[in-house]
């Protein structure tokens, strides 16, 4: 395990170029790219959250963090390939309606691109006739929601309704993830798997079709 304390205070400054640099020291040094994803950078971003809900910081600093964060990721991407691989399947992915928040949702993209799926991201605030509309145009085999507010949680379920409701609820299989989401709320609202974190979405993935 490395030691991450300079990365995570560059990272809570917002300060993208010593966080980037910190970054690359790590990877030089011989942290590994999930220890400095994990440990590095996730914490942090769980220590930013605390630091605004003790009413610490504000919502400027979160986002400064969040895009020195993404700065950062985009020097481990290359680390989270498994190889050349034939498409494991086709993952849509998105941030549900009136939710901002992408920083999970990429990191899960990321990692599941590096495991071989193909993904398309529809970004963030998407709607459930957005989501609709995308599956029908391009028969992915899992639609991924990401929500990180609890008051965004319900465009789950509704999306899943809009797909019921579209006749395509059993073309797709439905994962969803983020902070406030649970095992048993996926359960509740009928989605296929819930992950807690981008490497579990990418074996839980590979379970829902039976890929390895
Ligand atoms: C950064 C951040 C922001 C940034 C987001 C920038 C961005 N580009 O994403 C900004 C500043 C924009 C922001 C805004 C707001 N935020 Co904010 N934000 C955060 C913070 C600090 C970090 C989130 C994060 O990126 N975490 C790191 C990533 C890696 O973790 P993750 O998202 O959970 O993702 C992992 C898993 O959940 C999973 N996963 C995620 N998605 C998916 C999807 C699938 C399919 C699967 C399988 C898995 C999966 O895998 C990921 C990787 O391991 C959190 C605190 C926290 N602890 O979560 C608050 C937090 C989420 N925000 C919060 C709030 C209140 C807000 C605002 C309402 C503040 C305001 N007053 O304006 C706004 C809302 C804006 C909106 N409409 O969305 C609250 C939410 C409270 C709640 N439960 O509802 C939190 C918890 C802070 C707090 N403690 O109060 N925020």
């Amino acid at each position: 395990m490395g030691d991450f304390k300079a990365l995570s205070e560059s990272v809570i400054k917002g300060d993208v170029k010593a966080a980037v640099a910190e970054t690359q020291n790590a990877l030089d040094t011989g942290s590994s790219a999930q220890d400095i994803l994990n440990e590095g950078l996730i914490a942090t971003m769980n220590e930013v959250g605390e630091r605004f809900s003790k009413g610490l910081i504000f919502v400027p600093q979160m986002l400064r963090s969040a895009k020195t964060m993404q700065e950062c990721t985009k020097l481990l991407k290359p680390f989270f390939k498994e190889g050349d691989v034939t498409s494991k399947g086709k993952v849509l992915l998105g941030t549900v309606k009136g939710d901002l928040h992408d920083i999970g949702k990429n990191l899960v993209a990321m990692m599941m691109e590096g495991a071989g799926f193909t993904i398309t991201d529809l970004g963030v605030g998407v709607s459930p006739e957005k989501f609709v509309q995308k599956v029908q145009e391009l028969k992915p085999d899992i639609v991924g929601m990401s929500a990180l507010l609890s008051t965004t949680m319900p465009a789950m379920p509704q999306t899943i309704e809009a797909l019921e409701k579209a006749g395509l609820r059993d073309k797709v299989k439905v994962m969803i993830g983020g902070a406030p989401v649970t095992e048993k709320y996926a359960q509740k609202i009928k989605a296929d798997s819930y992950a807690s974190d981008a490497g579990s979405a990418v074996s839980k993935a590979k379970k829902l079709l039976g890929v390895s």
